[in-house]
């Protein structure tokens, strides 16, 4: 789930019970651990940034040591989490766990590369809400019906009997406000919301959160995105949507890659934009490629002839060409590649 409006899996009410038993699971494989690794997919989004602070947090306040790691900074948005300002960007080279937690990975690939080998994990626990089919931890703690993983985080706080504390609310907050899209999406459930109210009543400020979150932004992001939504090109029938953020840009306006972070969003948004599409150059050969759809538009079968494996509404991958070219690819796949001019 991440800012694509679909659940993952279908909302239940209810916990599973199979997932259920994974949190115990989970809990019972990190309860002991005294120095843990606690990790998520590059390139961070809130539910990741979130989850991983809201365990690391509350494993602390059991004594554990715990790492938190990502090779791509988090977003300074949600600086204001406890425990941010001590997430690494490398785990040192011979450094050993007890345990290793990666939290809303969907793939094994997107963990950076001082990762550690299987040897120094310990025990490895993945938790996630996204579908794989040969998950690879020593647990495995998937649940589909999660709006987040920080849901699935309070899930194993409950197993292990550790109290919900404020610092720990905030966190799991934030990541219920990433995949739920502030409460918009369709994995919105009374579970997801029953959450938020427990969450509220620990202690959460629902303002100061989206305040933080939503309205604290840097104004170089701001012209960023401006520039970024002027460079669109639309096709004909309008329901491909394309952007393009040159790094130039980036560094004239003092920006940061990762403001770059769902400003595809923007352009979904469009009515009419079927699949929307952000080029985010990385040099002149390198092109990463965000692509999101609604509703029933499956990415997956237009990306497919680039050999790209996409989700149903959402897909990101690199190309080796820089962003006109990948533009011209892009628009050779679609139907009619001829220009809107309004
Ligand atoms: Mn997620």
């Amino acid at each position: 789930m991440h800012g694509t409006g679909q659940p993952l899996g279908i909302a239940t009410s209810e916990v599973p019970r199979s997932a259920l038993r994974a949190a115990a699971d989970a809990a019972a494989a990190v309860a002991a651990a005294k120095s843990v690794l606690v990790c998520g997919h590059t390139d961070a989004d809130g539910d990741v940034v979130g989850s991983t602070l809201a365990i690391a947090q509350a494993l602390r306040q059991r004594g554990a040591m715990v790492t938190v790691y990502n090779d791509v900074p988090y977003p300074e948005s949600h600086a204001f989490l406890a425990g941010f300002h001590s997430v690494v960007r490398s785990v040192p080279q011979h450094a050993s766990f007890d345990a290793t937690i990666v939290v809303d990975a969907a793939r094994t690939d997107r963990l950076g590369v001082t990762f550690p080998p299987l040897e120094r994990r310990g025990t490895f626990v993945w938790i996630d809400h996204h579908r794989h089919d040969a998950p690879p931890g020593d647990v495995n703690y998937i649940d589909l019906t999660a709006a987040s993983v920080g849901e699935q985080v309070v899930q194993l706080l409950d197993a292990l009997e550790h109290p919900l504390q404020l610092d720990v609310a905030e966190a799991v907050y934030a990541s219920l406000l990433a995949d739920t899209g502030g409460f918009r999406y369709g994995n919105t459930s009374a579970r997801s919301l029953r959450l938020a109210a427990r969450l509220i009543e620990v202690g959460v400020d629902p303002w100061r959160m989206s305040e933080k979150l939503f309205e604290s932004q840097p104004e170089a992001r701001v012209r960023l995105l401006g520039r970024v939504l002027s460079s669109m090109w639309r096709s004909q029938d309008g329901g491909l949507a394309i952007v393009v953020a040159r790094a130039t840009d980036i560094v004239e306006l003092g920006a940061e890659r990762a403001h770059l972070q769902s400003m595809v969003n923007h352009v979904r948004a469009i009515r009419g934009v079927e699949v929307a599409v952000l080029l985010d150059e990385l040099d002149d050969h390198q092109t990463r490629v965000v692509v999101r759809s609604r509703g029933n538009r499956h990415i997956g079968d237009w990306v497919a002839p680039l050999g790209v494996k996409g989700h149903k509404n959402a897909a990101t991958f690199e190309l080796d060409s820089s962003p006109i070219e990948a533009q011209a690819v892009l628009r050779s796949l679609w139907p009619d590649d001829e220009r809107v001019t309004d």
